[in-house]
């Protein structure tokens, strides 16, 4: 008999900001689909995070749609995990502005993902990219999970979740529990395959990102065209980010360790290798493909989930969002 009190909690979340790629599927919905079955799950698309970037209305709608049967496709069961859109729980941006009151700026002023969006952005350097971070942690500490199921560059916006509760908690008494990152062994940083130093990001439109609904035929292209070295031995060194990164993939989805790898393509040059990184990832994301193809055309039910899941998800928010508004001294008519 499960016992959703006996299990730990984890909530996470992705922008619908464009289509997944292999970077967001193995950093982090690979690990909830795993966890799900141990912990009490909240798996939210953070709609409102995603406007911080200029989004095309239409896009975006249908990105959110696309992002949810994206997460249902890669096994999420929406019976057992509460699935919802971050902009039907009216209580992630009340509590933001509540916490934006105890965040300095001076801490937001560090963070790195500000830092290069902005660069990114330069035409629309806005408040909402700079208050991101307090978003975010709003969106973490409403459920007072355990654990929040994350890619390597997220780590440094649960430091600031952490130290943003711990504050709070400083000053009011115990009020939020503090959430730890978990990330996964293999694929937490998965980097861009026409640019190595940087990380692959579904934003990024180019062949340098494996989007989840691409084609066999594009997977391989882009896998095959991968910057690499002008070496030719397969083997993970300092240096080297075009093969480490792919050594990297191949890893994630099979499961293999480096020397493994190492040992698998000695003397076999980088093309035989490309060639096996790309089928293997062409492999696994047209099973993905075929359950999303059926979650997509069936909007109901889409809607079905996400009206269930807005429901549970404002039942725990909103027993956070109060405790917080009685501690801070808000006036209640309750
Ligand atoms: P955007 O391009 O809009 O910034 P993104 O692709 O960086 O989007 P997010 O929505 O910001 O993706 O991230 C969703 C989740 O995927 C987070 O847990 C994040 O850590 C993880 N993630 C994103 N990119 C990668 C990557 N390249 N490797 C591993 N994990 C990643
Ligand atoms: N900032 C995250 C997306 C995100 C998130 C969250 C992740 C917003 N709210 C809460 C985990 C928990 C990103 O991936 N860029």
């Amino acid at each position: 008999m499960e016992n959703q009190n006996i299990k730990k909690t984890i909530l996470s979340g992705v922008q619908p900001s464009g289509t997944l790629t292999i970077g967001n599927y193995l950093g982090a919905l690979r690990n909830w689909a795993t966890m799900q079955y141990d912990y009490n799950c909240y798996f939210c698309v953070v709609d409102l995070h995603a406007i911080t970037v200029r989004q095309v209305p239409a896009e975006l709608r249908q990105n959110c749609l696309k992002t949810l049967a994206l997460y249902l496709a890669v096994g999420i069961d929406p019976e057992k995990n509460t699935l919802f859109m971050q902009s039907h729980v009216p209580a992630h941006a009340e509590l933001a502005w509540v916490l934006s009151c105890y965040t300095m700026f001076g801490e937001l002023s560090r963070m790195t993902q500000f830092k290069d969006k902005s660069a990114k952005h330069s035409d629309n350097i806005n408040a909402g990219l700079f208050t991101y971070p307090v978003l975010m942690a709003a969106d973490i500490l409403l459920y007072q999970p355990d654990l929040v199921p994350v890619g390597n560059d997220q780590k440094q916006h649960i430091e600031i979740a952490r130290d943003i509760a711990n504050r709070f908690n400083g000053v009011y008494s115990e009020t939020f529990k503090i959430p730890e990152p978990y990330m996964p062994k293999a694929g937490a940083r998965i980097m861009s395959l026409s640019e190595p130093t940087s990380k692959m990001s579904k934003s990024d439109l180019g062949d340098g990102s494996v989007f989840l609904l691409d084609s066999r035929d594009v997977v391989i292209k882009k896998i095959k065209r991968a910057v690499t070295d002008s070496g030719s031995e397969v083997k993970y060194a300092e240096g080297k980010d075009g093969i480490n990164n792919l050594m990297s993939i191949y890893s994630a989805f099979t499961g293999k360790s480096f020397e493994d790898i190492e040992k698998e393509f000695d003397g076999k040059g980088y093309g035989a290798f490309k060639l096996a990184v790309a089928e293997t990832v062409a492999d696994s994301l047209s099973e993905i493909q075929d359950k999303y193809n059926v979650f997509i055309s069936d909007k109901e039910q889409l809607n079905k989930i996400l009206i269930e899941g807005a429901q549970k998800a404002s039942y725990t928010a909103e027993k956070t969002l109060r405790k917080v508004y009685r501690k801070v001294g808000f006036y209640s008519v309750k």
